[in-house]
């Protein structure tokens, strides 16, 4: 007996240490086997930022039963993956922490679940924190599950308490707290078994695409009727149209035979015979095949509704790497390189576009955040590649009437009461309008002393501002926002206001030149770094930008070499990260993204070149 389900909820909520648990309890890992934590969070990038980023398949065996699970990433960038998720799957458990409650994410995905009829279970999680108030968070949910219009049975939806770290989950809060059987006994008796059609003619939508070096594309999915077995003949009902040139090479395709048949076992993949209708597979054996499009038996040519792919929101530019240092890091740095590499994301990276521009050196690449695109970037400079990257700029819409309408974000804050005034005066000159603003945190007690503010803002006027705000807060304080939709355009929005610190020479950068520099701006760089002309080092600390030396030593003869140099009090540089580099960067300039470095540089190296420049555009 069968059960489908995807664990859903806004970042850091506890999926990914849920499924830990249920893997745990269900028996999967040998009794003395070393597991990580987090283990579906298994590649590298995912390990280091503690998120995840693509969904994953497990299952786990519980009395008798298979449970399917679907692990999903939270963070709002991958909402799109997490709707398609969900048509492979027949209930969710829909995580919601018991401190913060119901965030922007949690409200798009249960948006969706819902919409799609799906049976949710609500998991208040981390009741095991100190502030959790999950009474107050229980009556959130149920308020966010009327406002979105819930059927009645979804409304009946079971809640348990739970904590994912601790390993237990309970009805009732007052239940001894053991372990997690009555969130499996929940999951048997709530989820709906999935579609039970075998004697049908095969029908299975794509939900997801995962590759593996030996055996290709894998379509991934739940087989909506009939059975299919290795060696059985498919067809591919693909959602992109045919282009008429390669229409025979298409066609052919499109056409083809299960090659190999997986079902998902714990942490592996289970080569199979045969599945029937219910069951997730993965199957190999049709190179062509994108997520949306429908695989059926050749004879019945049926496609299920398709899966809409969201519209990318923001662009960048990935230029090929023209800086003096081109070439001394990266193996891969010509524009053909970059060009295939880039095309070749776009076949697994559906909600992401490439297109060419009338320059050859330069692509622009869009997506549905700064996240999606800055993954893309880490991916591409630990694969060995060289490139540099404008500022990202949001992709405007024309509305009916042919006005411009730009994105929107739904904001919500969180910050003690000291950092409100603050808050309230940057979002405002970044065209923010506020729609609520509450005491957040336990109810009684007050214990969090937190307020809580939502806030709509243009996309543009949110660029850069992370960085400032934890600045503003001093750290204290949390941003999440997420894609609301379409809207008119907000006119001028407030940016970045600081200039940056430009490097005059090539060379190398030295300890008393930095340390001059100090109470002009915010260095990037620390002494001993090879720099060269036009290349950015710092933020000014006021407007307009300013040319710096950094190579200059000081010329007094008590001063040696470098060594004796580190003896200068240096306040601590503030080193760019792609996240960091990518918020900062202004329209007239680069940032170069290699496997080792991340340098900002002026678009114009040369002064002459950028003051001519900026007359032009002034
Ligand atoms: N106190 C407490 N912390 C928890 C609990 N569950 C998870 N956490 C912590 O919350 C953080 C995020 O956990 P994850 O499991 O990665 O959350 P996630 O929902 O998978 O996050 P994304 O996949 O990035 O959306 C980690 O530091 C966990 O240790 C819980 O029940 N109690
Ligand atoms: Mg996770």
């Amino acid at each position: 007996m069968l059960r489908n389900i995807a664990i859903i909820a806004h970042v850091d909520h506890g999926k990914t240490t849920l499924v830990d648990q249920m893997l745990r309890q269900a028996g999967t890992f040998r009794a003395n086997q070393v597991v990580e934590e987090r283990v579906m969070d298994s590649n590298p990038l995912e390990r280091e930022r503690g998120i995840t980023i693509l969904s994953k398949n497990t299952s786990v065996r519980w009395r008798d039963h298979r449970i399917n699970i679907v692990d999903t990433p939270g963070h709002a960038d991958f909402g799109g993956e997490v709707e398609r998720i969900l048509r492979m799957v027949d209930g969710v458990l829909l995580l919601v922490d018991a401190f913060e409650g119901p965030m922007p994410q949690t409200r798009f995905v249960t948006r969706k679940a819902l919409g799609l009829g799906l049976q949710p279970i609500v998991v208040i999680n981390k009741a095991d924190r100190a502030d959790a108030d999950p009474m107050r968070v229980h009556d959130e949910v149920l308020e966010l599950f009327m406002e979105l219009e819930a059927m009645d049975a979804q409304l009946d939806a079971p809640f348990v308490y739970a904590s994912a770290r601790e390993g237990w989950a309970v009805r009732e809060l007052t239940d001894p707290r053991t372990d997690l059987v009555p969130l499996f006994e929940t999951i048997l008796t709530r989820v709906p078994a999935p579609p039970g059609d075998r004697a049908s003619p095969f029908q299975m939508l794509v939900s997801t695409i995962d590759h593996s070096p030996y055996l290709g594309r894998l379509a991934i999915g739940r087989i909506e009727r009939g059975e299919i077995g290795v060696g059985d003949a498919i067809l591919l009902l693909s959602l992109r149209p045919i282009q008429e040139a390669e229409q025979a090479a298409q066609l052919a395709q499109r056409q083809g035979r299960v090659a190999r048949l997986f079902t998902f076992d714990g942490l592996q993949r289970v080569e199979v015979e045969s599945a029937g209708a219910g069951e997730i597979v993965a199957l190999a054996g049709l190179e062509g095949v994108d997520i949306g499009s429908t695989i059926t038996d050749p004879a019945t040519p049926e496609p299920l509704a398709g899966i809409a792919v969201e519209e990318p929101t923001i662009s960048v530019d990935f230029v090929v790497n023209m800086s003096p240092f081109a070439g001394r890091e990266g193996r891969y740095v010509t524009s053909r390189q970059l060009r295939e590499r880039l095309f070749l994301e776009v076949e697994r990276n559906v909600a992401l576009r490439v297109e060419e521009t009338d320059s050859a050196d330069t692509f622009t690449v869009s997506g549905r955040g700064e996240l999606h695109l800055g993954i893309l970037m880490e991916t591409m400079r630990r694969e060995g590649y060289e490139f540099a990257v404008s500022r990202p700029r949001i992709i405007t819409r024309k509305g009916p009437d042919g006005e411009t309408l730009e994105p929107y974000e739904e904001v919500v804050i969180d910050v003690p009461e000291a950092f409100i005034g603050v808050v309230i005066e940057a979002l405002g000159t970044r065209r923010g309008e506020m729609l609520e603003m509450r005491g957040s945190g336990s109810r009684e007690s007050g214990t969090s002393g937190l307020t809580r503010m939502l806030y709509r803002v243009p996309a543009r006027g949110l660029f850069g501002y992370r960085n400032e705000f934890l600045t503003d807060t001093r750290g204290e304080g949390m941003l999440h926002h997420r894609f609301l939709g379409y809207g008119p355009w907000a006119g001028n929005v407030g940016g970045r206001e600081r200039g940056v610190m430009v490097c005059m020479t090539d060379g190398v950068s030295v300890a008393y030149a930095l340390w001059n520099l100090q109470e002009r701006g915010i260095l990037f760089i620390r002494p001993g770094v090879e720099v060269y002309g036009g290349m950015v080092v710092g933020e000014h600390a006021r407007a307009g930008d300013l040319e710096v030396n950094v190579t200059k030593g000081k010329k007094l003869s008590n001063v040696r070499a470098s060594g004796a140099d580190e003896a200068i009090q240096l306040e601590t540089a503030r080193p760019l990260t792609l996240e960091t580099g990518l918020e900062f960067i202004g329209d007239d300039e680069l940032m170069e993204v290699t496997p080792s470095a991340i340098r900002l540089r002026k678009r114009h190296l040369k002064l002459h070149e950028r003051k001519k420049a900026s007359r032009r555009v002034g």
